[in-house]
This record gives structure tokens, sequence and C-alpha cells, in this order.
């Protein structure tokens, strides 16, 4: 019997009923994956124990020397994994990721052009209920109507107009790969430094299947569990350090010569205090795994896999943000469906399918309503489903969202899913 069984029956049943959940529906959250034991047996490991304020070799606590083995570990094969200079593995998340980098290059009041977050971008590129979008300036651009990549014309004009300090790309909700190049020539243009915010193709990019941020941005951010399937966290890189061009200092440590010190000294001691050690020695073991052959191929079988997803539901006259997808994300326009995102992210729900409702471009719906969901493939890849599986998943989402309050279809449905999961276990031994 476990320890927690014993120790807390209360929240051992709770963590049995969200095991038996992953195990027997289907997981198309985009941003959502399943780590190997490896990491989670690291992640659940005694590094949680451990406070480690500072970086190795230069630490506020004794007592460091494993946890700064495992730190310097997971930096190095992550500036091996990306091909960058720099590396910070301490951010507990994304937002954090991001707001370190946007409070190193900039300053208050600065002006930032970022994605609409209704186009696809994050609540940390200018979201106005978000620190970003109150602390800077944010302007934000678009994708094109009729294409719905982004309109590089408008790009440049608000870039032209309005001189920004930074311009972010990368999002949420964008199917197709990000456009480094073409963004660097306008930052180019105004005297912008680039940054990319790589959360959602991470793990395609470390596999050379989607184009690297590195020759072209300033500084990259990431989340660490999305496609590139590790712990929860957040990471920040650089291709190449530079010297700091603002003269600024560090919070802590006065002035410094490089920008990788700003980064260091902006995620500690400037916004988090004691890091995660259990989790950036995950982070490391999900970087490992990312550096093995398996994993490109593991990557590979994601686009496949969504590239075979979008092409089912154009079959079945979807309409598809940008007509389809280069990643491992689709985003369905729910239009012309007669059902809106949130309608259909319940329904799939008790039919065993999780989605998450997702704003479209030019959407008229509140972000609570939506008229859109958005699926991804890593986490059905993860679990070994392939092209058939996915067709029949396309034809279940048809069957719930053409018959949404049929309750006798979705319990059908869902103990068919229930009999396909059981061919694709996700962990053994759970
Ligand atoms: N919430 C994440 C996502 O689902 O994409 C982004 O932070």
């Amino acid at each position: 019997m476990s320890h927690l069984a014993q120790h807390d029956s209360e929240l051992f049943t709770i963590l049995e009923k969200e095991i038996n959940r992953e195990e027997s529906t289907l997981e198309l959250i985009a941003s959502e994956n399943f780590t190997s034991q490896a990491v989670m047996e690291m992640a659940g490991g005694v590094m949680t124990n451990k406070y480690a304020e500072g970086y190795p070799g230069k630490r506020y606590y004794g007592g460091c020397e494993f946890v700064d083995e495992a730190e310097n570990l997971a930096r190095t094969r992550l500036g091996e994994l990306f091909n960058a200079e720099y590396t910070n593995v301490q951010p507990h998340s994304g937002s954090q990721a991001n707001m370190a980098a946007l409070m190193t290059f900039l300053n208050p009041g600065d002006t930032v052009l970022g994605l609409d977050l209704s186009h696809g971008g994050h609540l940390t590129h200018g979201s106005p209920v978000n620190f970003s979008g109150q602390l800077y300036n944010f302007i934000s651009y678009h994708v094109s109507k009729e294409t719905g990549r982004v309109d590089f014309d408008e790009v440049a004009q608000l870039a032209k107009e309005f001189q920004p300090k930074l311009i972010i790309c990368g999002g949420s909700a964008y199917p197709r790969f990000i456009e480094f190049e073409q963004f660097r020539e306008i930052a180019d243009l105004v005297g912008a430094y680039l940054m990319a915010d790589i959360a959602h193709p991470s793990g395609l990019v470390a596999s050379g299947l989607h184009p690297s941020p590195m020759p072209f941005c300033d500084v990259v951010t990431s989340t660490t569990h999305k496609t590139l399937r590790g712990p929860r966290g957040g990471i920040i890189m650089m291709g190449k350090d530079f010297e700091n061009p603002w003269g600024k200092v560090a919070p802590k440590s006065g002035r410094v010569k490089k920008v990788s010190e700003l980064l260091d000294s902006m995620v500690m001691p400037g916004i988090q205090g004691g890091p995660l050690m259990h989790i950036i020695a995950a982070k490391g073991v999900a970087f490992g795994e990312a550096l093995k052959p398996e994993f490109k191929s593991y990557t590979k079988k994601i686009i496949e896999n969504a590239k075979v997803m979008a092409d089912e539901f154009l079959k079945l006259d979807y309409q598809l943000v940008s007509g389809g997808t280069d990643t491992h994300l689709v985003l369905v326009d729910l239009s012309n469906k007669n059902i809106t995102g949130k309608l259909a992210e319940l329904s799939l729900g008790k039919a065993g399918i999780t989605v998450n409702k997702n704003m479209v471009p030019f959407d008229e719906r509140s972000p609570f309503v939506t008229s859109g969901i958005r699926v991804g493939t890593p986490a059905v890849t993860t679990r070994g489903m392939g092209k058939l599986e996915i067709q029949q998943i396309v034809k279940w989402i048809d069957q719930v969202i053409s018959d949404s309050e049929n309750e006798e279809n979705f319990s059908r449905i869902r103990l068919d899913i229930k009999t396909m999961c059981s061919s694709f276990p996700i962990y053994k031994n759970i």
C-alpha cells in the first residue's frame, strides 16, 4: 500500500480519481502532456526539501552541493538542446519566465508589440488584466482575416508608428510556425529587441521540426511541460549573451556587464525566492530525454497526428484557423456548426474528450463563451495513438458537436473511449 494511502486516505482517493481520469479519457488540451515516470520520480523526490536561493556555486544556504550538480546539468543539457549560450532553469512557470525577461529588457511604461490574446497570443503578452498590460504600453498586432497568419503588414506599420522597444512573437493558440525571421526584419527596422515565447512548440523546436528562434531573437522563453514533456515550469534562454546596453543594475549585485547576469538576478532575487530544486532536477531529466533520438520520432508523430486531425476536420466541413496546422495544435472555428466553444467543451467533456474553449480571431463572443475549441496531439501521441485513433477521435468529436444535447450519445462514446484508452495505458505500476 502506498504511503499516501496509509497517511491520508482523503487525498489518496482524489489522486486515484485523477489517475483514472487521465487513463480513461482523451486529453486533447494542446498545452498538456504526460511526463515520463522518470521525470515524475525526480519531481516527487527529496530535492523538494532543499532551500537553494542563489545559483550553483553561489547560494545563500549550505548543503547545496548536489542540487548544484542537478541545476548545472539541467542548464548544460538545455543549452545543448536549443543551441543556447545562456540558460536559466529556475522560473517557476512560463509567466514568471516572461516577467523576468520583460523586466530585464524594459522599464515600466516602455512600448511593446505582442500578439492579441484573442488572435492566439498569451496573457503575458500585454493583456490588460495581466502585469504585462499594466506595467508596459502594449500594442497588439493581429492575424489576417484571410489567412489566419500574422499580418506582417500590420506589424511593420505598428512598429513604425509606435517605435516599440521590444516585440514579442509566439503565443498559445497559433497553429503555424512562428515566423522568427520576419519578426527580426521588422525589429531591425525600428531598433527593437525581439523576444520569442516558444512555450507551445518548444519540443518541436528542440527536435528541429520547427524553426529555431536562436539566430533571430535576443531572448527566448518557454514552459517545460507542453510539447517538451517535462515537469511544469519555465525557462529563459539566449542564443548569444551580450553586453548590458542599458547601464541597468542588478537588484542585488549592482552594476553588471552582461545581460545574462541581469536575467539571472531578475529571476532571483528580482521576482522569485527559493528555486524548486526537485522541479529543476526534473527539468534536467526531461532535457536528457529530449536529447535522445526517440524524442525526435515522438515529436514527428505529434505533428503527423495533428495534420491527420486537421484533414479529418476539414473533410467534415469544419473551419480551421489558418486552414490547418504546422505544429501540434489545431484551432477549430465552430461558427458554422451552431455551437459555442463553451458548450462544445462541456459536451465533449461529458463524452470523455478534454479540450478547451478558445477564442478565434475576430471572435464576437467573450472569452468565457468563445466560438472555437483548441485541440492538440501531444498527450494522445505520448500514449501511442496514431492515425487510426485520431481519425476515430475526430469522428467522436463530430458526433458530440452535431448532437450536443444527446446525453445517451455521450455515455456511449465515453465507454468506447474508455475501451480505446485501455489499449494505450499512460503509466505502468501506478
Ligand atoms: N494556459 C497555457 C495554454 O493553455 O496554452 C498558456 O499559458
